[in-house]
């Protein structure tokens, strides 16, 4: 065959020795990468790591998922995976953060996409009391286990066994956007307060879906946010 740079075969073959290598350039190559990934039953999140790894950051391909509020910040869902994984762009204003949380059961893999965000880690709060034969958290201060800058493109993991996390764009300055993969998907997870362990339960919602805003009543719905 002749070497005809970017002729139709050669870069059907191009592109098939980047996914085989676990390499994507764009985030349609990302989405149809993960579709493909996860239509086995038994996914390897490294490889999905990998795959977020790969994708750089570019803000004319991500830019209509990016919708802010003033105050608090917003997900937003890029797609639906087929049932298998949510993937979503996160916007933080400044100062905006999470509550600290659990990933309900799922894995969670998160990629900054613009400015920077801290992630906070903590243990899951000690059982130690019984009431009426329900074990109970036993009020002590949640324990910090590590802090995370994590700069554009680069990406962390976290699932329940990790412990629980807290994520906040430290700048007042600067927005910040992330790209997140959640598998299987949750609509409903646990945040705790920092100083007794305290948990409650909190509906996830979406403030836009597929680029497009939701109605008023569904973007007024309480999100993990600071507590
Ligand atoms: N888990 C949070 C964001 S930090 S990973 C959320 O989905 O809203
Ligand atoms: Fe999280």
């Amino acid at each position: 065959m002749y070497n005809v740079p970017c002729g139709k075969s050669s870069c059907l073959i191009e592109n098939r020795e980047k996914l085989r290598r676990e390499e994507v350039s764009t985030l349609r190559e990302l989405i149809d990468a993960l579709h493909e990934i996860f239509q086995t039953d038994h996914v390897n999140i490294d490889h999905v790591q990998d795959l977020m790894t790969s994708y750089k950051s570019n803000p004319v391909e991500w830019k209509k998922f990016a919708k802010f509020d003033r105050y608090r910040y917003t997900r937003n869902l890029v797609d639906e995976g087929n049932g298998r994984f949510n993937l979503m762009v996160l916007c933080w204003g400044e100062g905006h953060g999470s509550a600290i949380h659990d990933h309900a059961n799922a894995h969670c893999v998160m990629k900054v996409l613009q400015g920077k965000l801290c992630e906070t880690r903590y243990a899951w709060p000690a059982k130690s009391e019984m009431e009426e034969g329900v074990m109970i958290e036993n009020g002590e201060e949640l324990k910090e286990l590590e802090r995370n800058m994590l700069d554009t493109n680069e990406i962390c993991y976290i699932n329940d066994s990790l412990g629980l996390h807290r994520v906040e764009n430290p700048s007042a300055m600067n927005p910040a956007v992330s790209l997140h993969l959640y598998s299987p998907p949750f609509s409903t997870c646990s945040v705790f307060n920092k100083q007794t362990g305290q948990k409650s339960m909190c509906k996830v919602t979406f403030w836009s879906k597929y680029g497009e805003r939701r109605n008023r009543e569904i973007q007024d719905a309480r999100s993990p946010e600071d507590n």
